[in-house]
């Protein structure tokens, strides 16, 4: 048997979210079509350490119909969807992955992806690139190149690449536009307000909501939640950041001030103490806090408990606490990533162009691995543009195309002077 599941009996649950999923992800399935006649994978064997979803079953079924061999594990623990990796096992796909797996099982599991001894790695925060280095550098020669899908995982190859230390290049799928932005943007701005709305069920219009940072997420964040007619407040450290929000619509104020006002808060920053105790002092009775930033010290919840005289769940991923004064303050998700926890993380749709980048990097380095330097490489702006226009045609949106003369006016100085 060449695939550890939770029960392959689910696989027909799992085959229809994925099926949902390919009709959300427009650009994958172009890519199937166009490359499963040509098969530029044929003779790869990928290795994949990547979240076991519906949408990453779509990457998988992809790669494998473009001619390659695959193998896989989850790269989290937690965020394997049993019925999905259930589909992928039942139509062949060796894979590892169930949900709650231990240390020791998920290492195991990425040990198993490593017997067919890889050519091509996909990662998500370089676990399997790390084993490969450390464990299993016999495999290292084999090996053509790999892809990273996160920022987390592309400072980690960036440091070692500094050191000498990376043995085969890496393609830093995260940085492209099409990955970065959308996934940011769009993908955080959507899944953090479905995620708020599952856990409250309130109305969003007429309430102040507050963003904690105006980065990509932040932006997101506020966009959305001003489209559903809430007013926004951001706050910000950086200037030129804090300008944008402003001339994006945005009220901003410091967080000491904010917290006065604010009906819903959101942390999106990526730094630790955004809300502490005297802002939960200074709240007004019923707001609502939570956290879509990358780790879950952005709400200092200790701070909360102390000022706290009771709490008790009153809905799902809604925890209610009464401070000693009797004011109640509502914290998601424990203050967790409330688009994970409360929802469904990003949308198919987002993820479809983060996967086109996976995949054709796959086939990136299939054709130039072998003379490319061990260093991590951007994706080209080419694929950025190519990948975005073809997510634009399946929408049956065309754009225009710059003439002759315009081509010779962007490029020739002299022109215009
Ligand atoms: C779970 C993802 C993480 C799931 C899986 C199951 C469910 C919901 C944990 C993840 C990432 Cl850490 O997916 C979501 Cl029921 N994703 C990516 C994702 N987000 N990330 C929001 O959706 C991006 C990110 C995060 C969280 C970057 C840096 C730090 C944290 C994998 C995925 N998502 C689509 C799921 N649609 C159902 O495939």
């Amino acid at each position: 048997m060449n695939y550890k599941v939770k029960d392959v009996d689910l696989a027909q649950q799992g085959r229809m979210k994925i099926e949902w999923a390919e009709s959300k992800m427009p650009v994958m399935m172009a890519l199937r079509e166009k490359y499963s006649q040509t098969k530029p994978l044929q003779g790869q064997r990928i290795a994949g350490c990547l979240h076991v979803t519906k949408e990453t079953a779509v990457l998988v079924e992809t790669l494998i119909a473009a001619g390659a061999e695959v193998s896989w594990s989850g790269c989290n623990p937690l965020s394997t969807q049993d019925d999905v990796a259930a589909a992928l096992a039942d139509s062949g796909v060796s894979i590892y992955a169930w949900h709650g797996m231990s240390v020791e099982e998920f290492y195991w599991a990425i040990d198993r992806t490593l017997d067919f001894k890889p050519t091509l790695t996909l990662d998500d925060g370089a676990d399997l690139i790390m084993v490969i280095h450390t464990k299993h550098q016999e495999l290292i020669p084999g090996v053509l190149g790999g892809t990273e899908e996160t920022t987390t995982g592309v400072h980690r190859l960036r440091a070692m690449a500094n050191d000498g230390a990376l043995k085969y290049p890496i393609i830093a799928v995260n940085d492209a536009e099409t990955k970065w932005d959308f996934d940011n943007v769009y993908g955080t701005g959507q899944s953090s307000i479905d995620g708020i709305l599952r856990a409250t069920s309130v109305l969003l219009a007429g309430k102040t909501f507050v963003v904690g940072g105006y980065g990509h997420c932040g932006r997101g964040c506020a966009l959305r939640a001003s489209g559903m007619g809430a007013s926004v407040i951001c706050t910000e450290v950086k200037p030129t950041a804090a300008l944008k929000a402003t001339l994006e619509g945005h009220r901003i104020m410091k967080m000491d001030d904010a917290a006065k006002v604010g009906d819903i808060f959101i942390t999106a920053t990526g730094m630790k103490d955004i809300i502490v105790k005297h802002h939960f002092e200074a709240m007004k009775d019923g707001a609502i806090v939570c956290n879509t930033g990358h780790y879950d010290c952005e709400i200092n919840i200790d701070d909360l408990e102390e000022l706290s005289q009771s709490k008790r769940t009153i809905r799902p991923n809604c925890e209610e606490y009464t401070l000693k004064d009797g004011r109640r303050i509502y914290l998601l998700a424990q203050g967790r990533l409330v688009n994970l926890a409360a929802a469904e993380g990003h949308p198919s749709e987002v993820m479809d162009m983060s996967f086109a980048n996976q995949f054709l990097s796959q086939i990136r380095l299939t054709n130039e691995g072998r003379g490319m330097e061990p260093k991590v490489y951007d994706i080209p702006e080419d694929q950025d543009q190519d990948i975005a226009s073809v997510k634009l045609s399946t929408q049956d949106i065309s754009i225009d195309a710059l003439t002759e003369a315009q081509i010779i006016y962007a490029t020739d100085y002299m022109e215009g002077t």
